[in-house]
């Protein structure tokens, strides 16, 4: 379908009234069961009957109306539906058709019928998770919520249908209201990519109904009073709850429940009885004493053992009868805090341990589609690349993406969004947010309250950042600390991420947000200003990303792609907004073309992109690395961004199709658990050391060559590693010789395990790159003399024999794991190789793909092993090979 038979295709008709039909089973039957509304009828409220407490009536005709699933956006909804097509959408400037599609501007409806079978003594209650912008709610013709009460994607609330539902055939209607970012609490995308047409408009999560006896009881708020790991450790934990009576008597009840330990641990029983007046709703504190504690780790540190906890509300009648239940829910045990230090900055502590955040931004899809496969996959390239916190700004997704945060080791810092109404403070001018009036306060608390409850129990929260460039006034600091506090939150909450100002209830962020997120050198992040490796960086990058010419060529035409390169000052729609400082590629193609020669072709031009995207991300995790524990520490870095939302060319660190790419590899050797980096500024060599146990002698080879091969320098250091911390080792000896060009390979081994644990490859100029700091502005400090690569346009070339080697070909869960073997077998270097593997039915790279090591670059007669992981078979699977000065070549995998 094209889009302008997909925009016909929404205009379709509402049928008459027609008699329902058999009755499914019922949505709820018993106290304690809670289900999410199985799908949606979708349509726009242009195209039906505007007589909703009629519309609101079991038997209504919506068979045209489109078919949906149980949470999406109207636009995820229309995708779903197959009235738009994605592929199309993102291809070129294809979504700028709907800019203007008034459809889009009034309100969409979403109806649903399901059976009920209430009985006496049974209460029902419609719980919502947040509608975008707000939203009226009708159940079988009246209406049971207005748009003040129902506001804000974040609103979640409780509404009380008993005596709104029957017996058989009952209906949910749901008018959701258009959304202007600026006037409504939502998920705004600020100056990240063109905005969704329908500005995210609908019931983007979940709605649900639950069935309940006289007493009901909300999930469990965990507190533990662990600090520190200890042997045997003894841990109290406290479950708490709000349980509420609905009768009109008093009732006796009780919270029974059990926690299952993870293997090895112990935890004593739940049981507590309470009286409940009538009327009384009250909060019951259960405090169980766990045995031989197992203790929660971020991933690089240690385990993840959860505990599960699940409880029931007995009646005290005679039978014991349940009157409502938890559903299991999981904690862990672990402590964070966070301190601002003597320089103002922010530093986190986990289980006694300081713990630089190694992070990146991330991006929710553009029309809030969630795949929980997909974030998984995002977040084991997280742990790949050896990053160790995602930030969500404004984006925090749905209950999924933090127990899968639980079970990876994955530390999250939530927090509200940037600019827009979340944002509409007097002291702001940056940003056209509506000012907060009388009317925002309950809505920003009702968002709160919810997103605590979401987050309170799991042990991957690190934080909530309650603003991001602008801090929240007094009284949104006092409605959102009070809310913390009712969901008993005792993790760090932090004011902004910047330091412009702060809410005195909260005191200063300690977290730096000056930049950079367009092109900088690599040795701006040894500087001592704006964004450079010291303090807490909360989002900041060289702006890098740029795909390999696979992605490419889905969502860029023709004529989008010559623009790209040869027109490097030209606005792309694949970049940021149009109204945004990064809707061009000005500043980065700038210094593309300064350092690594004027782009030949696309083909060179992408090339040289993948170097400096590298180069870029290498540098910034590399220098933060360093100086971890230097005498200002660098607390933290947010890389801006993780992911897009979209098909996109910059701000990423792999990109819309999961394929891993430059700026991905350049993030994983900066990130190395144990590493040697090289200090562009002072051209020294750093060790460094993220883990808790690695220690002890290690040996580091640093070495300088020419383009030819020929040794410029040659050193072996010995030295000792220490946890979770870094230190400057020597300089580089014969920087001053470079020519045109050089390498450095440095190479970090443990002597007495025979092994290498690090290695790594820098190309390196005769003169550096020039920052004038005194003109930085938000987005990048200028460079007024550029570092001279081109020298690599001009490599003698290599020849590298390569072979896969050791498959371990389907493995029980289709995975397919092998080894390349690569050999140099030139007298000069080959450089850059990158390894992809193409699926041969389709042409198409394998994603996602896990490889211990790319864009390697290999000394003179080098051999060098890489792995790689991957779900298919590797019998349809070609591996190819390519370099700067390599030829590409196609290994065919052993028989
Ligand atoms: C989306 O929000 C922006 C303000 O951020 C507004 O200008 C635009 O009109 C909105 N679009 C729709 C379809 O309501
Ligand atoms: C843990 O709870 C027990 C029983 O309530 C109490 O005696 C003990 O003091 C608590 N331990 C700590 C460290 O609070
Ligand atoms: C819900 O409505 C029923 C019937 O009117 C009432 O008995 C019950 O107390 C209400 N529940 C709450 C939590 O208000
Ligand atoms: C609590 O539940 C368990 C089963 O989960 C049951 O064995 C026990 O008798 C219950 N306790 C009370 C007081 O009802
Ligand atoms: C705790 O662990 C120790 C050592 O493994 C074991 O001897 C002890 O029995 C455990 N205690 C409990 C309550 O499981
Ligand atoms: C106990 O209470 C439940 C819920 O109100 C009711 O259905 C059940 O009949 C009662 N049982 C007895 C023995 O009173
Ligand atoms: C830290 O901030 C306080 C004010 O919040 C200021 O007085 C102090 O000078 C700052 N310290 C440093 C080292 O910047
Ligand atoms: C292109 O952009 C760069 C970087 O912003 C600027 O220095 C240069 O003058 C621009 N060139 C043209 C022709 O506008
Ligand atoms: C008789 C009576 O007051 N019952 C109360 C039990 O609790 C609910 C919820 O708080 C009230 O709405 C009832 O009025």
């Amino acid at each position: 379908m094209n889009l302008s038979q997909a925009l016909s295709a929404l205009f379709v008709g509402l049928a008459g009234v027609h008699a329902a039909s058999n009755n499914p089973p019922p949505l709820v039957s018993s106290p304690g069961d809670i289900t999410v509304i199985p799908g949606w009828s979708l349509q726009s409220s242009i195209h039906a009957p505007n007589d909703m407490p009629r519309l609101s009536q079991p038997g209504v005709d919506v068979s045209t109306w489109h078919r949906v699933g149980p949470r999406g956006t109207v636009m995820a909804g229309l995708l779903q539906a197959g009235v738009f097509d994605d592929t199309e959408l993102f291809y070129s400037d294809n979504l700028n058709q709907l800019a203007s599609e008034t459809i889009f501007r009034s309100p969409w409806l979403y109806r649903e019928e399901f059976t009920l079978n209430p009985s006496d003594n049974q209460y029902f209650t419609l719980h919502t998770h947040g509608i975008t912008s707000k939203a009226e709610i009708y159940v079988n013709g009246e209406r049971i919520a207005t748009s003040d009460e129902q506001q804000g994607s974040y609103g979640g609330h409780k509404y009380n249908l008993t005596d709104h539902v029957h017996d058989g055939t009952n209906c949910l209607l749901i008018r959701a209201y258009p959304t202007n970012y600026l006037r409504d609490f939502a998920l705004g995308f600020v100056d990240w990519n063109p905005y969704p047409s329908d500005n995210g408009t609908g019931v983007w999560r979940n709605v649900e109904i639950s069935q309940t006896g006289p007493a009901s009881m909300s999930p469990f708020r965990v507190i533990t009073d662990f600090t520190k790991p200890g042997q045997n450790q003894k841990v109290n934990v406290t479950l708490k709850t709000d349980l509420v009576n609905h009768s009109q008597n008093t009732v006796q009840v009780s919270v029974n429940g059990t926690i299952i330990p993870p293997t090895g641990s112990k935890a004593g029983p739940i049981l507590r009885s309470v009286e409940l007046k009538p009327g009384e709703s009250r909060t019951v504190s259960v405090e169980v004493s766990v045995e031989n504690a197992s203790i929660w780790w971020p991933a690089r540190w240690g385990a993840q053992p959860l505990y599960t906890v699940q409880a029931n509300l007995l009646l005290h009648n005679k039978t014991m009868t349940i009157s409502d239940k938890t559903q299991a829910q999981q904690f862990g045990i672990r402590q964070v805090s966070s301190y601002v230090n003597q320089h103002n900055d922010t530093a986190f502590v986990v289980n006694g341990q300081q713990f630089q955040v190694m992070g990146a931004g991330y991006g929710p899809d553009m029309f809030m589609r969630f795949d929980e496969g997909r974030v998984e996959k995002i977040f084991q390239y997280m742990l790949d690349m050896g990053l160790n916190t995602v930030r969500l700004e404004g984006k925090q997704e749905h209950p999924e993406l933090y127990e899968l945060a639980d079970r990876m080791g994955m530390m999250v810092l939530a927090g509200w969004e940037c600019c827009d109404k979340w944002e509409g403070w007097e002291y702001n001018n940056d940003a056209q947010g509506v000012k907060w009036g009388k009317s925002d306060y309950p809505i920003a608390q009702a968002a709160m309250l919810h997103e605590a409850e979401m987050m309170q129990a799991h042990p991957s929260m690190l934080g909530f950042l309650v603003g991001s460039d602008y801090w929240p006034n007094d009284r949104a600091t006092e409605v959102y600390l009070d809310a913390m506090k009712a969901m008993d939150w005792k993790n760090p909450i932090i004011a902004s991420a910047s330091k412009r100002g702060y809410p005195k209830a909260l005191g200063p962020s300690g977290m730096k947000m000056d930049g950079p997120y367009d092109w900088v050198p690599p040795n701006y992040w040894y500087g001592d200003q704006e964004g450079a490796a010291f303090g807490f960086g909360s989002e900041l990058g060289a702006g890098v990303g740029t795909p390999e010419m696979g992605s490419l060529k889905k969502f860029m035409s023709d004529s989008d792609l010559d623009t790209m390169w040869k027109k490097p000052n030209s606005s792309l729609f694949h970049m940021s907004r149009y109204d945004s400082q990064f809707f061009d590629r000005s500043i980065y193609n700038e210094a593309l073309f300064g350092r690594y020669g004027k782009a030949t072709d696309l083909e060179d031009y992408v090339l040289k992109c993948q170097m400096a995207d590298y180069e870029a991300t290498r540098a910034q995790y590399e220098a933060y690395s360093a100086k971890q524990n230097a005498s200002r520490p660098a607390t933290g870095s947010i890389y801006w961004m993780l992911n897009s939302a979209w098909p996109n060319l910059h701000w990423q660190l792999f990109d819309y199709y999961l394929s891993p790419i430059g700026a991905y590899f350049g993030t994983k050797v900066g990130n190395r658990l144990e590493h040697v980096a090289y200090d562009y500024e002072s051209e020294n060599v750093w060790l460094i050391n993220h883990s808790l146990d690695l220690q002890g002698d290690r040996e580091v080879s640093i070495d300088l060559i020419d383009a030819n091969g020929k040794t410029i320098s040659g050193t072996k250091v010995k030295t000792t590693t220490v946890p979770n911390s870094s230190k400057e080792l020597q300089k580089v000896t014969g920087i001053d010789k470079i020519q045109d060009i050089a390498f450095l390979r440095l190479v970090l081994r443990d002597t007495k395990a025979k092994r290498d644990i690090s290695r790594n490859v820098y190309w390196l100029s005769p003169k550096n790159d020039v920052l004038n700091w005194d003109e930085s502005t938000w987005y990048t400090t200028p460079v007024t003399d550029y570092a001279d690569y081109k020298k690599l346009e001009s490599l003698p070339s290599a020849t590298v024999k390569a072979t896969v080697q050791t498959v371990n070909a389907q493995t029980k869960d289709g995975w397919t794991y092998a080894d390349v073997q690569l050999e140099n077998k030139s007298k000069v270097p080959a450089v850059f190789l990158r390894l992809n593997a193409i699926n041969s039915s389709n042409s198409a790279e394998v994603t996602p793909v896990f490889w211990s090591d790319n864009y390697v670059t290999l000394w003179p007669n080098e051999k060098l092993r890489l792995s790689v992981g991957f779900e298919g078979d590797i019998k349809q699977t070609v591996i190819e090979v390519s370099g700067r000065n390599v030829k590409k070549q196609s290994l065919k995998s052993p028989k």
